[in-house]
C-alpha cells in the first residue's frame, strides 16, 4: 500500500524533501525542518491514496458524507498519520538514524488548534473514524490563520497570545486554487423575467474568493483517505487599482485587508453567541463555498441535482453551519432553476443536525437586520421558510405560545436551532441524557410533532490516538492480555481485560505503567512550567474549558476545605494529593478568568506552605491543548466530571480519562450517565443532584445562603475566599456570586462532593482495590470509541455503508 517499505527508504524520502523544500542536507537541518520534511514524505504516500480513494468513489457513485464544522481541533498530525499508515516505528527509527531525537522532532510540531474544546475535538476524532471505517467523507471548515489563543499565566492571570501554527502546519496542507469558489456579501437584488423564467441577480455585492487548503486524513489499517477541506479567504483583486490610480493608497488596500480578516482567527468562545458581524461572515463564507463546491461536483458526476439527496448527506455540527439550508435552496433555485418545492424536498432530505449544548446563551440567534444587509437573498429564503413553518405549526397546535417558541424568525431575530429542527431529516443529541433533554425540554413541541426526527448518538473518542498512541505502556499490556491488536479495530475487545480483574500481577503492572506515566508528566511539567510534581501523590485532574457550569470552582472549594483541615491539624496523616487544572477561559469571560486567578492564588499559598509538604499540592497547567492532554491523560488517576447535572451535553474528556484508567468523580450528567451504566456505583465516585432534582430544587426557590448559614465547613471556605491568600488578592466577588445567585448550585452539592472526594482518598489507600477499579474502567471503555459513534451515524442517520 505504501511506497516506503524500509527505514532506509524513509530516510531517503526525508532527505529528499529536505533538499527540495529547504535546500539543505540533513547535517544542516533543525528539528522543525526535519518535521516538515517527514510530513512531506508521509503526504506523498497519502496523496496517492487520496487519488485512488477519489477514483473509487467516482466509479462507485457512492453516497458521501459532508461534515461541516466551524471547528476541527486536530492537534499534531505527524505521529498520528505515521501510526495510521503503519509507519510509526519506521519513522521514529529513520529520524533517530538521521541523528535526531525523535521526541524532539515530534514536539516541534505545533498543534493545529482550529477549535475551542469538545465540539472541535469531536469533529477531529470523527474524521479519523470516518477514514478508518472507509466512509467516503469530507470535513469542511475555515483555514484560520490563528487558532485558539496561546495561554500564558502572568502573575496568576491568563494572558492571551496569538497562536501562529501555519508556518509549520502548512506542511499538511495542499492548496487547490483551481477549485476556488466565489462567495458574495451584501449587494442589492434585482429580478427580471427572461424566457418566462424569473431570474434573481445580486448586484454590487462584495466578492470573496474561497481557496481550498486540503488536509489528507489517513485512516488506520486502510488505504482509504478522506480530506479535511479548509477554506482560505482571498480578495479577488490584490487592491483596487482605480483607487490606487487616484492616489488613495490606503483605501486601495483596505478592501483587500477586510476580506482577508474572514479567515484570520478562530472565535475563542464556546459558550457565548455574540451576534458579531465577522462571525456571521465566517459562517456564510465557509458554508457558501462548501455548498457551491459540493453541488458543482455532484452535477459534474450526475448531470442533475434531482438525486442530490441520494448521493450526499450534510451533517451540521451544532448550529454554526445552519446557513447551508438557505444556501442550498438558493443554489437550487437561483443557479440551477428548480422551483421552491423541488429545492425544498432535496434540501430537507440532505441535511442533519447535531446539537451540542442546551445552555441558552450558546444558542445562536442572529439579528434579522444583520442577515438582511449582509445576505439579502439568504434572508428572503429564511423568511419564506420561517413563514411556511409558522403556518404549519399554527395549523398543528393552534397555540400562539407554542408558535412563538418554535418560530424561526421572531422579535427581529433569526433562531438557528429552530431553523435546523424545522428543516433537517435528523436531529440528534450527543449522550442519552442530553438527547432526552432535547426531546423533553429544549425541542419538546417540535418533538411531539415529529418524534421520528429525534435521535441520540452518544459521543466517542478516537481510541487509537487517546489510548494506543499516547499510552504505549498500557497499549502493550492490552495487546499482551487480549491476544493481539484486535482492539484497535474492535474497541469492545477491551472487555477481555476483565478476566484479569483479580490478577494481582497484572494489577501491579497496571500501577507501574501509571506511575511511569506520572513521572513522564512530572518531567514535562517541570520543563514547561518549572513546577515540581510529586509522582507519589494522587493525580486528581480537571482539564476542560473554564466555564461556571463545569464547576471548577466547586473543586477549588473542596481543596480549600482540605487545606483548612491540614491547618487545623498539621500532623494529620493523609494520602498525598495533587490537584491539577488545565483550562482556557474565553478572553471576554471575566468570571472564568477570575477563577483561573483564584486557582493560581490557591496554588501559590498551598505549595509554599510547609505544612502541606507531602500532603497537598495544586498546579495550574498553562495552555491546556490537545498535545498537553496527550501527556496528561495517561498520567491521571482521578477525573473530575462535576458539572451541574443537565448542563454538560456529553463530555469527551471523561471518556479519555476512563480509557486511560483514571477513576471518575462525577455527577450524573452527559455521558457520565452511560459510564455509570457500564461501571456501576462501585467503579466510580458519583455524587450530587440528578438533572430532575436540579429542576425541582430550582423551582422550589433555591437559596444558597441557607447552606452558608448551616454548614460550618462551607462557611469557613467561603470566608477564606473573601480574605484571599498570601498574594493579597480578595475573591469576595466570587464569594458574593455564590451567595447571591449560585446559578450552578455549587453550594447545594458541596457536601456530597466532599464526601465523594473522601471516598476517593480512602479507596486510593487500598491499591489492590483501586487498581482493580482502574482496570475495569479501561475494560469497559470500548463503547466510548468514536468508531462506535460514527458507525451509528452511518447506520441510522447517513445511511452509508462502512467497514
Ligand atoms: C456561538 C458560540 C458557541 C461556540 C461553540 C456556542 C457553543 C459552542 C459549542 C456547541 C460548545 C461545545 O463545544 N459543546 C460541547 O460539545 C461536546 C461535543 O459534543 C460535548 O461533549 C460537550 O459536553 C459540549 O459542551
Amino acid at each position: 500500500m505504501t511506497s516506503i517499505k524500509t527505514v532506509q527508504e524513509m530516510k531517503d524520502a526525508i532527505c529528499d524533501k529536505l533538499k527540495l523544500r529547504f535546500g539543505c542536507g540533513v547535517e544542516d537541518a533543525d528539528e522543525s525542518q526535519m518535521l516538515y520534511a517527514s510530513a512531506l514524505a508521509l503526504r506523498e504516500i497519502m496523496a496517492d491514496m487520496e487519488i485512488s480513494s477519489k477514483r473509487e468513489l467516482r466509479d462507485k457513485k457512492a453516497r458521501q458524507v459532508h461534515y461541516l464544522s466551524m471547528e476541527f481541533l486536530i492537534g499534531r498530525s505527524l505521529m498520528k498519520n505515521a501510526y495510521n499508515l503503519g509507519l510509526g516505528d519506521m519513522l521514529t527509527q529513520a529520524i533517530e538514524e538521521l541523528g535526531f531525537k525523535s521526541g524532539d522532532v515530534f514536539e516541534a510540531e505545533p498543534d493545529a488548534a482550529l477549535g475551542n474544546g469538545g465540539l472541535g475535538r469531536l469533529a477531529a476524532c470523527y474524521l479519523d473514524s470516518m477514514s478508518t471505517l472507509e466512509i467516503p467523507a469530507t470535513g469542511y471548515s475555515i483555514c484560520y490563520e490563528l487558532g485558539i489563543f496561546k495561554q500564558k499565566i502572568v502573575n496568576g492571570e491568563q494572558v492571551e497570545l496569538p497562536d501562529i501554527w501555519k508556518d509549520i502546519g502548512a506542511a499538511w496542507l495542499v492548496t487547490k486554487p483551481q477549485e476556488t469558489e466565489t462567495v458574495y456579501f451584501g449587494g442589492t437584488l434585482r429580478r427580471f423575467v427572461d424566457n418566462g423564467q424569473l431570474h434573481i441577480v445580486n448586484e454590487g455585492a462584495t466578492e470573496v474568493l474561497a481557496v481550498p487548503c486540503d488536509m489528507e486524513i489517513a485512516g488506520y489499517n486502510t488505504d482509504h483517505v478522506n480530506v479535511l477541506r479548509l477554506w482560505d479567504a482571498k480578495s479577488p483583486a490584490m487592491m483596487d487599482m482605480a483607487l490606487f490610480a487616484k492616489g488613495e493608497y490606503l483605501r486601495a488596500v483596505e478592501q483587500h485587508a477586510m476580506v482577508e480578516t474572514i479567515a484570520k482567527v478562530l472565535y475563542p468562545d464556546d459558550t457565548h453567541e455574540e451576534g458579531k458581524l465577522l462571525r456571521l461572515k465566517q459562517q456564510y463564507f465557509f458554508v457558501s463555498a462548501t455548498m457551491q463546491s459540493i453541488v458543482r461536483k455532484h452535477i459534474e458526476q450526475c448531470g442533475t441535482v434531482m438525486n442530490f439527496h441520494e448521493k450526499n448527506v450534510i451533517q451540521i455540527n451544532d448550529t454554526h453551519p445552519t446557513l447551508v439550508i438557505p444556501e442550498l435552496m438558493r443554489i437550487f433555485m437561483d443557479d440551477v432553476g428548480l422551483s421552491w418545492n423541488e429545492a425544498w424536498e432535496i434540501t430537507r432530505q440532505s441535511v442533519a443536525y447535531t446539537n451540542h449544548t442546551v445552555l441558552s446563551e450558546a444558542l445562536e440567534r442572529w439579528p434579522q437586520s444583520l442577515i438582511q444587509t449582509l445576505l439579502p437573498r439568504i434572508w428572503e429564503i429564511i423568511d419564506e421558510i420561517a413563514r411556511r413553518w409558522q403556518r404549519h405549526v399554527d395549523e398543528y397546535y393552534h397555540d400562539t405560545a407554542k408558535t412563538a417558541e418554535m418560530a424561526i424568525v421572531w422579535d427581529g431575530q433569526v433562531r438557528m436551532a429552530n431553523l435546523c429542527v424545522a428543516t433537517c431529516t435528523a436531529v440528534n443529541g450527543v449522550s442519552a441524557l442530553h438527547s432526552e433533554i432535547l426531546r423533553k425540554d429544549l425541542f419538546k413541541y417540535a418533538c411531539a410533532m415529529m418524534p421520528e426526527k429525534f435521535r441520540n448518538v452518544t459521543n466517542g473518542i478516537d481510541h487509537r490516538r487517546w489510548l494506543s498512541e499516547i499510552n504505549p505502556g498500557l497499549d502493550s499490556l492490552i495487546k499482551e492480555l487480549t491476544g493481539g491488536d484486535a482492539y484497535l479495530m474492535r474497541p469492545l475487545e477491551l472487555k477481555k481485560l476483565e478476566a484479569y480483574a483479580d490478577d494481582t500481577a497484572v494489577l501491579e503492572r497496571l500501577a507501574k505503567i501509571k506511575h511511569d506515566n506520572k513521572e513522564n508528566l512530572a518531567r514535562h511539567v517541570k520543563r514547561a512550567s518549572n513546577i515540581v510534581l510529586n509522582p507519589d501523590a494522587i493525580f486528581d485532574v480537571q482539564a476542560k474549558r473554564l466555564h461556571e457550569y463545569k464547576r471548577q470552582l466547586l473543586n477549588v472549594l473542596h481543596i480549600i476545605s482540605l487545606y483548612q483541615r491540614i491547618q487545623d491539624d498539621p500532623g494529620i496523616r493523609m494520602q498525598p494529593h495533587t490537584f491539577l487544572f488545565g483550562a482556557k477561559a474565553a478572553p471576554g469571560y471575566f468570571v472564568a478568568k477570575r477563577i483561573i486567578h483564584l486557582i493560581n492564588s490557591l496554588a501559590d499559598q498551598v505549595n509554599n506552605d510547609p505544612i502541606c509538604k507531602d500532603k497537598l499540592q495544586v498546579a495550574f497547567l498553562e495552555n491546556y491543548r490537545v498535545s498537553l492532554a496527550e501527556v496528561l491523560m495517561p498520567a491521571s488517576e482521578v477525573s473530575q466530571q462535576i458539572s451541574l447535572a443537565g448542563k454538560e451535553a456529553s463530555g469527551t474528556g471523561n471518556m479519555k480519562f476512563m480509557m486511560n484508567g483514571a477513576l471518575t468523580v462525577g455527577t450524573l450528567d452527559g455521558a457520565n450517565v452511560e459510564m455509570h451504566e457500564v461501571l456501576g456505583d462501585e467503579n466510580m465516585f458519583l455524587f450530587g443532584m440528578h438533572a430532575d432534582e436540579v429542576v425541582r430544587v430550582r423551582q422550589q426557590g433555591y437559596m444558597p445562603q441557607i447552606h452558608y448559614a448551616q454548614n460550618y465547613n462551607l462557611r469557613r471556605v467561603i470566608d477564606q475566599l473573601k480574605r484571599g491568600f498570601r498574594d493579597g488578592v480578595s475573591y469576595d466577588d466570587l464569594a458574593q456570586r455564590l451567595l447571591m445567585n449560585d446559578e450552578y448550585m455549587l453550594l447545594q452539592d458541596f457536601d456530597a462532593y466532599c464526601q465523594a472526594e473522601r471516598r476517593v482518598a480512602e479507596t486510593y489507600a487500598n491499591p489492590g482495590k483501586w487498581n482493580r477499579m482502574s482496570l475495569l474502567n479501561i475494560a469497559r471503555s470500548g463503547i466510548f470509541a468514536a468508531d462506535r459513534s460514527v458507525a451509528e451515524y452511518a447506520d441510522n442517520i447517513w445511511h452509508v455503508p462502512h467497514r
